[in-house]
């Protein structure tokens, strides 16, 4: 399939999707959106792992401001629940996402890559919620899942004053999980993705679908569902011979962190 503002390709079971509207800074317009919704679908079908990043200078500002002055409020609830449908197919859905993040990771675009699973930033990435100056509030499902990375009461000093963070900060307040060199950040998203590929695809469903449930479950009916989800994946076919491999020290062993 072809996209104006995406770029696709599969490689190696990695679905790598690239925000491709540089000289608008990768702004989120409508016609994006629509097609990220269709490359999302598609690298569930076609790849055991996606790979989200932005061509040109930055990874995404945002949503497109120019489109947005022209909306009633109706068409704004519309265009957010658009947003956080598409974002949670990221977030739940079959297959799992890197998000690897360089420039600006701003507004939407924060809001983009906090659905995916897994966050690379750049040293030079940095990050902010501009809502506040534009007059606005977030509606790609910011309130809810960047609140939950970062806490509300840091979300909301973004928010409020606008400043924005470096990558090591983002890291420290649990933004993205790794820090790498410039111009490093698709590779590695790529390696993350090719070991995220060569687990069991039940188990990363479980990962993907499962684990954010469980949070939002009170704790004995969390560990009820974390119990089935268990008993599920353990006697598939393909843990069955997963552990037997690694019984028969077939199976590779952990090593030592490389940090
Ligand atoms: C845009 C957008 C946009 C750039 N919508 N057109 N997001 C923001 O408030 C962030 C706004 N953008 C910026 O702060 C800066 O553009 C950047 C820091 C990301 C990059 O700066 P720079 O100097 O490299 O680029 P620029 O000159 O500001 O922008 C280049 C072009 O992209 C320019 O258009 P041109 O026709 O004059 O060349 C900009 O107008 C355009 N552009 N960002 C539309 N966001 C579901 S709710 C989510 C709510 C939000 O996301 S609010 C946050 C919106």
């Amino acid at each position: 399939m072809l996209f104006g503002n995406l770029t696709y390709e599969v490689e190696d079971n990695i679905a790598l999707i690239g925000l491709n509207r540089p000289t608008k800074r990768n702004a989120i317009n409508d016609e994006m959106i629509n097609e990220l919704k269709d490359a999302i679908e598609l690298a569930a079908a076609q790849a055991k792992v996606g790979v989200i990043f932005g061509h040109g200078a930055h990874f995404c500002a945002g949503l497109d401001l120019a489109e947005h002055a022209e909306r009633t409020p109706f068409d704004g609830v519309l265009h957010s629940r658009k947003w956080h449908k598409i974002f949670n197919e990221i977030e739940r859905g079959p297959i799992p996402f890197v998000a690897a993040l360089h420039g600006a990771v701003v507004g939407g675009g924060l809001e983009l890559a906090a659905s995916a699973q897994i966050r690379v930033a750049e040293e030079e990435t940095f990050f902010g919620l501009p809502e506040g100056q534009r007059g606005i509030f977030v509606g790609g499902g910011g309130s809810v899942r960047i609140a939950r990375l970062m806490t509300a009461s840091r979300m909301a000093d973004l928010m409020l004053t606008g400043r924005t963070l470096s990558a090591p900060k983002a890291e420290q307040l649990n933004l993205v999980q790794y820090v790498v060199a410039a111009g490093e950040g698709l590779n590695e998203a790529k390696r993350l993705a090719g070991r995220i590929a060569s687990n069991a695809p039940l188990s990363n469903f479980a990962i993907t679908q499962a684990l954010p449930r469980i949070q939002d479950l009170a704790h004995d009916d969390g560990l009820f569902f974390e119990s089935l989800m268990a008993a599920f994946t353990q006697t598939s076919p393909e843990a069955v011979e997963r552990l037997r491999a690694f019984l028969d020290k077939r199976a590779e062993r952990l090593s030592k962190p490389r940090d």
